[in-house]
């Protein structure tokens, strides 16, 4: 692998969290780690589950396996593995899965005296999951609150507790994660646009500069955000819009149990109105 005769030099010692160097090795072009080893036992015990929940269930039909969360009666309690308890350990191994690789990602960054943006912009993701299955549930008092591992029948929940608020759309936050995802892809394929459209001038010339990439959007905007900013703007969109849907899930329900539409009465009501 030609990827390794520079590679060699960023092969250092250290940074890593727990354990000392005990860990700190590589397997072919992969860091190892401490939790190199927690993301592989964590995937491969909570894909088994996954594996042994379908087998037990009444299709092989990669649409319609479901493996469901306890139902509301078992509360925050451990349920038998047949009537969620499944799902419970599934849930456990996915989150220890997702966070060892958030740490494998920190302790990689700072082997590489890198800042530690990339383990903090995973861990808003992990978050968004986490608010879904652990923190919206234990705020309701049921692990059945969470939604259910399977293709369609995740689907299914998403639309029932919908539902369940009228008309999600009217949510506030709902509508402020929607608004940074439709921003996140606005400014994504403006960059994305402009990054191609420098590095690719015709046949013989050379390649656009930071100048032109500048000198751009001040004569389309007035306003050039500069080659650093677009980075920081697009991270800032992509977090806020990942935060704003965990927000979104977790104050319906625990905060909120009426129907979106009607938390709009507050400007109904304003006295301006009148
Ligand atoms: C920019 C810039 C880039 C870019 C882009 C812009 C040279 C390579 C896309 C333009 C972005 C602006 C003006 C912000 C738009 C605001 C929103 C909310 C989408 O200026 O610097 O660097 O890629």
């Amino acid at each position: 692998m030609a990827l390794m005769t520079f590679e060699k030099k960023y092969r250092v010692r250290g940074g890593t969290l727990v354990g000392g160097d005990l860990f700190d090795f590589w397997i072919g072009p992969f860091y190892v780690g401490f939790f190199g080893v927690t993301t592989v036992f964590f995937s491969l015990v909570g894909t088994a589950l996954i594996v042994w929940g379908a087998a037990l269930g009444p299709t092989w039909n990669l649409w319609q396996i479901n493996i469901a969360p306890p139902d509301l009666s078992y509360g925050l309690a451990l349920a038998p593995l047949q009537e969620g308890g499944l799902w419970q350990i599934i849930t456990i191994c996915a989150t220890g899965a997702f966070v060892s690789w958030a740490l494998r990602q920190a302790e990689i960054a700072r082997k590489l005296g890198m800042g530690l943006h990339i383990p903090v912009a995973f861990s808003v993701a992990v978050f968004a999951y986490v608010a879904l299955v652990v923190i919206r549930p234990v705020l309701l008092g049921a692990w059945g609150h969470g939604f259910p591992y399977g293709i369609l029948s995740h689907l299914d929940w998403v639309s029932n507790v919908g539902y369940q608020y009228l008309h999600f759309h009217y949510n506030p936050a709902h509508m402020i994660a929607i608004t940074f995802f439709f921003t996140t892809v606005l400014a994504l394929s403006l960059h994305g646009a402009q990054i191609l459209s420098v590095t690719n001038p015709k046949r013989g010339e050379p390649v656009k500069t930071a100048e032109h990439e500048d000198t751009f959007f001040r004569d389309a905007l007035g306003y050039s955000i500069g080659a650093l900013g677009i980075h920081r703007l697009g991270l800032f969109l992509a977090l806020s819009a990942g935060f704003f849907s965990a927000v979104c899930i977790v104050l319906s329900g625990p905060f909120w149990t009426r129907g979106w539409p009607e938390w709009w009465s507050w400007w109904l009501n304003l006295p301006i109105w009148s």
